[in-house]
């Protein structure tokens, strides 16, 4: 590497390495290549740059890996895990959105007030987690990107009202009509059958509008028929009750963890953790720093998990949450 790269430069750099979206490496390699001096020395690393910018502006049109022609409904996620609200209309998903992240949707007691997504981040313990407002799923209409932006999603909460007459019976309503089109909730996200085209949805029921007066004898019937087989939690979107267990039971159905980057020789930034799935490994987290980092791992440290403090480990070591990692190459 020509010597003479300034300390901006390097900043720069390590942003690009440390980013967890591509819009965030994107933003980072364009500073990169403006605080770049230009000259003999440098004409590879300014063409290998030049090459990155134009892929990952081609990645972020087509909302990923796929082929550049290739047309996909899904809201890009930032790099955060992704929960979509589902549910009938007028049971209170876009409060709930209001009430769990920092966005303003519209909120009314007529039906279809949402008609587009709207995606907000819920920031707990320091896990930030995208979730999304959806217009409702109905018989009579439903926009037919609503459930390719389901099958994209990380997990889904069933939003039902409890002040309804029948609550129940929205619960089997949307099932099935997310049935028709391939789409199945469960508490486990594997298919059983990988050979057939059937999507599962890690899904919990979320009961809203708990401060109703018949809210606890409607929510004592759903949880006998449904407690075995879901996640459940009853809310008040409209007065923020129980929201933080609603929180942390998010955190339980996407089954995640934080791991916390540290340079050698520095305190580790405890702001933005990287997230993972449970059951991760060392080699995942230097996937995401930087492929390079993985492939010219030496060794690694970790600090957390209780007994573990400076201990080196080995690349398919399983990530635990809170774990600090230092990486070596
Ligand atoms: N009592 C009560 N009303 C609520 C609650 N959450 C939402 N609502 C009301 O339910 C209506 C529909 O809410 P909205 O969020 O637009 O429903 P959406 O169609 O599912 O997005 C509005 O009048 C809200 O004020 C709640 O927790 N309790
Ligand atoms: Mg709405």
């Amino acid at each position: 590497m020509p010597a003479n790269l300034t300390p901006q430069y390097l900043s720069a750099e390590k942003r690009y390495k440390e980013a967890q979206s591509d819009r965030e490496r994107l933003e980072a390699l364009k500073e990169m290549y403006a605080l770049m001096p230009k000259h003999k020395g440098t004409d590879k690393l300014q063409a290998d740059i030049k090459r990155k910018i134009a892929q990952l502006r081609d990645d972020i049109q087509t909302g990923g890996k796929g082929s550049k022609h290739q047309f996909r409904y899904h809201v890009d996620s930032e790099g955060m895990p992704q929960i979509v609200l589902i549910g009938p209309t007028n049971v209170g998903k876009s409060q709930l959105l209001a009430a769990l992240t920092q966005a303003h949707p519209e909120i009314a007691d007529y039906p279809y007030t949402t008609r587009i997504y709207l995606p907000g981040v819920m920031n707990y313990l320091n896990y930030h987690v995208q979730i999304v407002d959806m217009p409702p799923i109905a018989t009579d209409f439903m926009e037919f990107w609503v459930t390719e932006i389901i099958k994209h999603a990380d997990a889904a909460l069933l939003v039902v009202d409890l002040a309804s007459p029948d609550p129940l019976s929205q619960v089997e309503e949307i099932r099935q009509l997310l049935r028709e089109k391939n789409i199945y909730l469960t508490r486990n996200e594997t298919n059983p059958d990988p050979y057939r085209p059937e999507h599962f949805i890690l899904t919990m029921i979320v009961g809203n509008k708990s401060d109703h007066k018949s809210a606890p004898e409607n929510w004592q019937v759903m949880q006998e028929l449904y407690e075995s087989e879901f996640l459940m939690c009853p809310v008040a979107a409209i007065n923020g009750s129980n929201l933080d267990e609603l929180k942390k039971m998010c955190i339980q159905l996407l089954n995640i963890i934080r791991v916390y980057s540290k340079p050698p020789g520095k305190p580790h930034s405890t702001e933005r953790p990287f997230i993972f799935k449970k059951g991760s490994t060392l080699l995942d987290f230097a996937n995401t720093i930087h492929h390079d980092f993985s492939q010219n791992l030496k060794f690694a440290r970790v600090w957390g998990s209780g007994k573990f403090q400076g201990q080196r480990i080995n690349r398919d070591y399983e990530l635990m949450d809170e774990d600090i990692i230092e990486l070596h190459i």
